[in-house]
């Protein structure tokens, strides 16, 4: 009988392989794992549970619509932002496994509760992203990152702890709540897909590490900002619909939620973009908790992530809430669109 503790590679149990196994698997693998990331990382699975679960029946339970306040974005804020805001804090903060925590929905970084051990990791996300979509049904996410903690251990975290750049990303992932839930992970080595199964209350491993084609056929970008976007994306966008004896057009799709249109984008290539424009002149995303996490998933699956000049993950963040311009997906669409938007 094999030694079962055996740090052999992950068998295929024939249950299938939970995430809980493969982050497991993943820990017997390190042998100076302390259990502390695989701790905050079942932590974040359980927010991302409870809060698909409230997702999916958001219409049935009074929780559509607005609060009626508006967010450090100045974004009106949804009743499911609140409530995946405040799922995520109350579930971590218990695990004594973070010593600070940043948020889309808070201005200022979220303190630990002194009741709670200060841990050695840094989680910032954006809980809802796409909240837009929520009350027409459309796919939402969830988007997280984990960095290590600079400031001594065992002292509250702060600001410092959160002004990271992506290259020193521990983990970061995304959950998508769509026509099913998944949730997407990498440490950096390989993207990894789970998806949920309602009926057992657990998200098993379907898309083994993903990789992003070297090009894609299709564009995702917000068309109805055509007019206030520099001439080089402009005509970036003129030149990728425009069929030609060396290429076919592109098809354009936008969801309007960064997590679903780049989870399409890690699946099926291609590249999703975000300019500057009028209203913007850094774009709309966030660099902490949209792009700075998609940027190292998207990375680690092969694909590129920049702001236009240079890789995302080596800007090295100064407020909490900066945004940065985004081109990210197949190596190929994204030199195409960086040779436009540069020439
Ligand atoms: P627009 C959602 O509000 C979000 O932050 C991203 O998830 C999404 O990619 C983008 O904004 C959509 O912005 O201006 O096209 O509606």
């Amino acid at each position: 009988m094999k030694n079962p503790t055996s740090i052999g590679p992950a068998q295929v149990s024939p249950i299938g392989t939970t995430l809980e196994r493969h982050l497991l698997d993943r820990q017997r693998r390190m042998p100076e794992a302390t259990g502390d990331f695989t701790g905050l990382f079942q932590q974040i699975s359980l927010a991302a549970k409870i809060i698909g679960s409230r997702v999916s029946k958001a219409g049935l339970s009074g929780i559509l619509g607005r609060t009626g306040t508006t967010n450090v974005q100045g974004e009106q804020v949804q009743k499911l932002d609140d409530f995946a805001n405040s799922t995520i804090v109350s579930t971590v903060e218990a695990g004594g496994h973070v010593c600070v925590m940043g948020s889309e929905e808070v201005e200022e970084p979220i303190q630990i509760p002194s009741q709670y051990p200060q841990g050695k990791y840094v989680l910032q996300f954006d809980p809802l992203d796409g909240s837009g979509n929520i009350d027409i049904n459309a796919s939402i996410g969830t988007i997280f990152s984990i960095h290590r903690r600079l400031t001594p251990d065992g002292e509250p975290g702060t600001l410092k702890d959160l002004l990271q750049p992506g290259i020193d990303i521990v983990a970061a992932g995304y959950v998508v709540y769509g026509s099913s839930n998944m949730l997407v992970y990498s440490t950096g080595d390989q993207v990894d897909g789970f998806t949920y199964d309602p009926g057992v209350g657990e998200f098993f491993l379907s898309h083994p590490n993903i990789k992003v084609p070297q090009r894609g056929g299709i564009y995702s970008i917000n068309e109805g900002n055509y007019h206030s976007w520099d001439k080089g994306i402009q005509s970036w966008v003129d030149w990728i619909k425009t069929p030609t004896q060396s290429k076919k057009a592109y098809r354009l799709r936008y969801i309007g939620a960064m997590v679903a249109d780049l989870h399409r984008t890690l699946l099926r290539g291609g590249v999703f973009v975000y300019p500057p424009d009028d209203k913007n002149a850094n774009g709309k995303l966030r660099l902490l908790y949209e792009a700075s996490p998609m940027a190292f998933l998207v990375e680690a699956a092969g694909g590129v992530a920049s702001d236009g000049k240079n890789r995302i993950l080596t800007i090295q963040p100064k407020e909490l809430h900066q945004r940065t311009p985004v081109f990210m997906g197949s190596p190929d669409d994204v030199a195409d669109v960086l040779r436009f938007a540069n020439a």
